[in-house]
């Protein structure tokens, strides 16, 4: 799109026809119903309940109650013109003990849903692990223990099993960087750990059972479209000094090498072993061919770029990033950059080609307010779309095999250690009364949606 054209002018016929649309959203963050039938203590619930955890000192024991008012949000997501709807199963609604005996009404919750999301014209997209692990499994080690792989391994066959005559579309897991880094290294996410090499161990584990699984979904669901999610992000260095240069692959090696080199079958990239020395996960034979199981698409989510410079003495990769002044950001602070997005999805396409590439996610957070009228006229979030749907547009014309999108997210929810504070949804929801009000942006993408062909 041109420079005089305003991106809120963007047109769906733009894209290709069979662009798929889409809106996501996940288990913990929504469901609520926390203690209802069966369904088990995840690491979420055991780590809200901690003091300090989470800003507002909240939890998604009740959320947005979509437990009980989820035939309301799919009516919201088939309203918006949506064609695909990506939703997580709650591990612990089937196994409350991560293992051993299946509880049956958490299947019959998500037969419904799965049954609700086809009779409103949707197609499901199932991811199987959104961060919640059944706490039983971490009080034996979580991640960091190859136990747990068994057991997820365990649960895809029985989810499979049970939805894959209506379920296509399977994402194994969601940002394992987020489930393993944030959880097991820095602390800040469930279960709260602080060890880098619990964490790099965590990561072998997720993608050795995202691999795993794939098998079993793959042989269990004919005709399946299997892939895995990564939060993957644009590294910038600071500076054209060698130094920073230096450092944009260190930390480019972290933050997406890590993931996208082994699961695309080139092993853990030597330059970040290296650094990582002793740290490095223990492999055995064959799990580098297991996480590099083909798959059908790579999910990517895009929130913003990192600016990052050389910093002598930092651990553990002598790296800081930068909070660079004067630039545009989210109400979280991150930054708006989606040029940075089109130049993301043209590297991985470059190094890595996925069969399929798809949005997975992709939103922001700014402070809604209700003008008289009791609307939410949000016009920085239906900006930040519209700015990021042309990025996703010059990324297809300029050949990245990106076949759909979808926004992060259908409705505001349980922000992990933001709590409530933090607001991404394109329905605005009232968590006194669960009044669902659709905000501006919501509209916007309808209207969007709605504009020539449909899918
Ligand atoms: O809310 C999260 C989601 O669970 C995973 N991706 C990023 C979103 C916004 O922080």
């Amino acid at each position: 799109m041109s420079a005089h054209n305003d991106p809120i002018h963007i047109k769906r016929e733009q894209f290709p026809e069979d662009f798929l649309w889409g809106c996501s959203t996940s288990s913990y963050q929504i469901e609520g119903a926390a203690n209802e039938d069966g369904r088990g203590p995840s690491i979420w619930d055991e780590f809200s309940a901690q003091p300090g955890r989470i800003l507002d000192g909240s939890s998604g024991a009740i959320a947005c109650d979509h437990y009980h008012r989820w035939p309301e949000d799919l009516d919201l997501a088939r309203d918006l013109g949506v064609k695909a709807y990506r939703f997580s199963v709650s591990w612990p609604r089937i196994f409350p003990v991560g293992t051993g005996e299946i509880e049956e009404r958490g299947l019959e919750f998500y037969d419904r849903l799965v049954d609700g999301i086809i009779e409103r014209g949707m197609e499901p997209w199932l991811t199987l692990y959104h961060w919640d692990l059944p706490q039983a499994l971490q009080l034996q080690g979580g991640w960091k223990s190859r136990a747990t792989v068994d057991a997820f391994n365990n649960y895809a066959d029985v989810v499979s099993r049970r939805l894959g005559d209506r379920v296509k579309h399977w994402i194994t897991h969601n940002e394992p960087w987020c489930s393993c880094i944030m959880g097991y290294y820095e602390g800040v996410h469930a279960p709260g750990e602080t060890s880098l090499q619990s964490a790099l161990q965590a990561c072998h584990h997720v993608l050795l059972s995202h691999g795993q699984a794939t098998k079993i979904i793959r042989t269990n669901v004919p005709g399946a479209q299997i892939g895995i999610t990564l939060s993957l992000h644009p590294i910038i260095p600071a500076s054209d000094n060698a130094a920073d240069l230096a450092a944009k692959v260190r930390h480019d090696g972290m933050r997406n090498r890590w993931f996208l080199d082994p699961l695309y079958g080139r092993g853990y990239p030597q330059d970040t072993v290296s650094l990582m020395g002793e740290l490095c996960p223990q492999v055995f034979d064959n799990d580098m061919e297991d996480i590099a199981m083909p798959t059908d698409f790579l999910g990517v989510n895009y929130y913003f770029p990192e600016v990052v410079k050389d910093a002598p003495g930092t651990y553990p990769f002598n790296v800081e990033i930068v909070e660079t002044p004067n630039v545009e950001r989210t109400a979280f602070g991150w930054q708006v950059a989606p040029e940075k997005m089109t130049e993301l999805l043209l590297r991985i396409q470059a190094d890595y080609a996925p069969a399929n590439i798809y949005l997975t996610e992709n939103g922001s957070t700014y402070d809604d307010v209700f003008n008289a009228a009791g609307e939410i006229i949000d016009e920085q979030r239906k900006r930040y779309l519209a700015r990021h749907l042309v990025a996703a547009l010059d990324s297809v014309k300029a050949g990245v095999n990106l076949n759909g999108y979808f926004v992060w997210s259908l409705l505001d929810n349980f922000e992990w250690a933001q709590g409530y504070l933090r607001r991404f949804g394109l329905t605005y929801i009232d968590y006194q009364t669960q009044r669902r009000i659709l905000k501006e942006s919501g509209k916007w993408f309808a209207r969007f949606l709605k504009s020539e062909h449909q899918r």
